[in-house]
């Protein structure tokens, strides 16, 4: 295992300012890694697409520009397009991979990108600069930054991060021991499922009952995978007897670049004076009709972990 000279930067901005902007700002301090930051120079790195690269999406057009198809049909029904990163070593490897279906990369209306910029300035050095993989709807896991080899090929990438890592392992398995019989016939996380959170009020605080006896709950919502646009966030104030719908607010964008974005909402659920502390659920419902479990099922991780967003112990006065 790669020895790291410092641990990977991972961390996030209160859920209160993420949720202040529809865009998330790029110094808001949103990292997530699984080995060192690379910083590169634009004027000399070099994407290599190799295997069987083929036909047409910016992804798409780059994997058209490299040339033609070399996979039967069927071969490309299973077929995954793969991404890797050589020049930022992990914990776990020495390279960072992924890969997605395919057919996913090729869909015209898929968005699977190769960014250099993010809202509208260059790709700052800790989300990839000079390029990275964007998939909307699939894990963040397989978007790749600092991307250098971009590989058609028959399967998955083997990289450690897609065959040991991020997948939804079934219930029975309850420790690594366990997990190690299960890795190699479980499917890799790819789209996520539908979600919510609440950022206010907060757990264990305190929420104001307005003079219309309600209080004011603010959060996000995601849909699933590719079944966005999230189209309702329901709140409930009495541990889901009764649910409020909330105000989903408008993005900059609308129309279908709005599909993949999470959606910030709010709203005023209403109690009886007096109703002290409680735990305050969120339900978001996307536009195929995905909805949040309660809960959803206990797998070792908690990975995609969907059930509703929750608020607990919040003191109503
Ligand atoms: N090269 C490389 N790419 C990577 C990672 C990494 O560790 N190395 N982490 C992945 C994971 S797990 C996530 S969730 C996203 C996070 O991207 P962000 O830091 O820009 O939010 O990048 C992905 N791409
Ligand atoms: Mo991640």
């Amino acid at each position: 295992m790669p020895d790291l000279p410092e641990k990977p930067l991972n961390r996030e901005p209160p859920i209160q300012d993420l949720t202040s902007t529809f865009l998330t700002p790029p110094d808001s301090a949103y990292d997530r890694n699984h080995g060192v930051l690379a910083h590169l120079n634009a004027n000399t790195h070099r994407v290599r697409v190799d295997g069987a690269p083929m036909v047409r999406s910016r992804l798409r057009d780059i994997l058209a520009k490299a040339g033609g198809i070399a996979l039967s049909a069927s071969e490309q029904a299973t077929a995954h397009v793969a991404f890797a990163c050589h020049t930022a070593p992990c914990e776990a490897e020495t390279w960072y991979g992924a890969s997605i279906p395919l057919s996913r990369a090729l869909r015209e209306d898929g968005e699977v990108l190769l960014a250099t910029s993010m809202n509208g300035a260059p790709l700052p050095p800790n989300h990839g600069f000079p390029v990275r993989v964007v998939a909307p709807g699939i894990a963040g896991a397989r978007a790749v930054k600092w991307v250098d080899r971009i590989t058609v090929q028959r399967g998955e990438s083997e990289n450690v991060y897609m065959q040991r890592d991020y997948k939804v392992l079934p219930p029975e398995v309850r420790d690594s021991q366990q997990a190690e019989g299960y890795w190699g016939v479980t499917p890799p996380v790819q789209e996520m499922p539908v979600n919510s959170a609440i950022s206010f009020p907060v757990e264990g605080g305190v929420a104001e009952r307005g003079e219309d006896g309600c209080v004011g709950v603010v959060g996000y919502a995601v849909p699933s995978g590719d079944d966005g646009p999230v189209t309702r966030v329901e709140v409930s104030a009495d541990e889901g007897q009764s649910w409020t719908e909330a105000e989903l607010l408008r993005g900059p964008e609308e129309g279908e670049e709005g599909k993949w974005a999470w959606k910030l909402w709010r709203a005023r659920v209403c109690v009886p004076e007096g109703w002290g502390k409680t735990t305050v659920y969120s339900r978001a419902t996307d536009q195929a009709g995905n909805t949040q479990p309660e809960r959803s099922q206990w797998n070792l991780r908690g990975v995609c972990y969907n059930g509703y967003g929750e608020a607990a112990d919040v003191m109503i006065k």
